[in-house]
């Protein structure tokens, strides 16, 4: 298998990176194993939903994933997340575990920043009251573009001597000094396509240095802004001004803490609860047929009005907790694709068995199939790829949504290893 799409939580202290991954992950239906090999106390699996393909098919009742979930069409497929804590400002410096938390960064394709909204903390975490959460944006941006240009300053010198020494294009020489944050040329190349007409490296001036790293920091870590602890009546105002001053940002409004109270009131039969929805269903809104049905306890007077409570502050107001639509969004900025191998390109169905679609594997929007074929498969040589009911897929044909996003690769026989 290829490399894992990872997708790291940042954020200062106690703005809710663990309580956001918690939401995440305390999956509340049978899920499947666990596909990732890593076992790291700060990385859990995530699930992003997407529209299955079973549902284009009316085979919803025979999906059944090898790896997350799948309700009625809706599938959940795992996305690796990474809880990385102990930025506080300075990191760069070295200050606290800064640079082990920078270098832990490198493996991540997106970052989910999540922000304190309710200005309830000061810029190291601790309790405050009318903290302006700008600040928290701006820094962590910030942190980051410091420690990428503290790096490369730090020996330009010897980059320049050696860029000329070895009459090397910016490309290359960028290659060198930035791959090590776990990017490919591709990616480096995409950065210096934003910054047209920056001439050759060695008469660059520090604000062309610059240009180049903040177009870099914008391709290798893409960021979604978690406008997270939305229930506290301070959040409104915050909020207002974070999208004003941010236009360009992609924000979505979260309360991480509800989700992962309302998944736990569901896991106790209090509620019936769809994860990312604004639908809470408890005795009082049912049918007595249906109390049954899904075995629902009924609730106290507190409980009653918790769940009052936290539809009249998020769930009616936003419309959800946001976190589902945090991974969406995180997934939206990625351009990430489902694609659906199957053997069987009539029926959908894998090895054996009757079920269908059991395997997903999310590719950016725009990779010619024959890498997706690699990133599944591996080095084997492919003597063919059909596409649904045995279409002939050319091997630089493109996925995109609902487009060769369902694949069977046909392997040349004793070709592989
Ligand atoms: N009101 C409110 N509090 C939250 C929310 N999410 C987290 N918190 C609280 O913020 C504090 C810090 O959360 P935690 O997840 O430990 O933050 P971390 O340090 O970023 O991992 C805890 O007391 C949480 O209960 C939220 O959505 N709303
Ligand atoms: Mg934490």
């Amino acid at each position: 298998m290829g490399k894992e799409t990872v997708i790291a939580l940042v954020g200062k202290p106690s703005s809710g990176k663990s309580t956001t991954l918690n939401s995440l992950t305390d999956a509340n239906a049978k899920v499947g194993a666990f596909p990732f090999t890593t076992i790291d106390p700060n990385k859990a699996t995530g699930y992003l939903e997407v529209d299955c393909a079973c549902a284009r098919f009316g085979k919803q009742d025979l999906c059944k994933p090898n790896y997350g979930y799948c309700r009625d069409g809706k599938r959940g497929v795992p996305i690796m997340l990474l809880d990385v804590a102990g930025l506080v400002p300075n990191a760069h410096l070295g200050r606290g575990l800064g640079n082990k938390f920078l270098g832990d960064l490198t493996e991540a394709d997106c970052l989910i920043h999540i922000v304190d909204a309710s200005g309830t903390t000061n810029a190291e975490g601790k309790a405050t009251r009318g903290y302006d959460p700008l600040a928290d944006i701006e820094w962590l941006q910030d942190e980051l573009f410091q420690w990428i240009l503290g790096n490369l300053m730090e020996r330009w010198g010897s980059v320049v001597r050696r860029h000329t020494a070895t009459k090397s294009t910016n490309l290359e020489t960028l290659r060198q000094q930035l791959g090590g944050y776990s990017a490919t040329k591709h990616l480096i190349g995409l950065a210096l396509d934003k910054v047209p007409d920056v001439g050759p490296l060695q008469e660059w001036d520090t604000a062309t240095i610059e240009r180049v790293v903040r177009a870099f920091m914008s391709v290798k870590f893409p960021t979604v802004l978690s406008l997270n602890k939305m229930d506290h009546p301070d959040s409104d105002k915050n909020v207002s001004k974070i999208i004003l001053q941010h236009p360009e940002s992609k924000c979505v409004l979260t309360s991480s803490i509800t989700e992962v109270f309302l998944r736990k009131l569901a896991s106790q039969n209090y509620i019936k609860y769809d994860a990312g929805t604004e639908f809470v269903d408890t005795t009082d809104d049912l049918t007595p047929e249906e109390i049954a049905k899904y075995g629902l306890k009924p609730l106290d007077e507190k409980l009653r009005r918790r769940i009052e409570n936290i539809r009249d502050l998020v769930l009616y107001r936003f419309g959800s907790t946001g976190v589902v639509q945090l991974l969406q969004a995180a997934a939206d900025t990625l351009e990430l694709v489902p694609v659906y191998p199957v053997r069987n390109v009539n029926n959908f169905t894998g090895g054996s068995g009757n079920q269908v679609f059991r395997d997903c594997v999310l590719v950016k929007r725009g990779t010619p199939v024959l890498s997706v074929a690699r990133k599944i498969m591996g080095d084997v040589t492919i003597a063919a790829i059909e596409g649904v009911g045995g279409s002939r897929v050319g091997e630089e044909d493109t996925v995109d949504r609902g487009k060769n996003d369902i694949l069977s690769f046909k392997i040349v026989p004793g070709g592989g290893n």
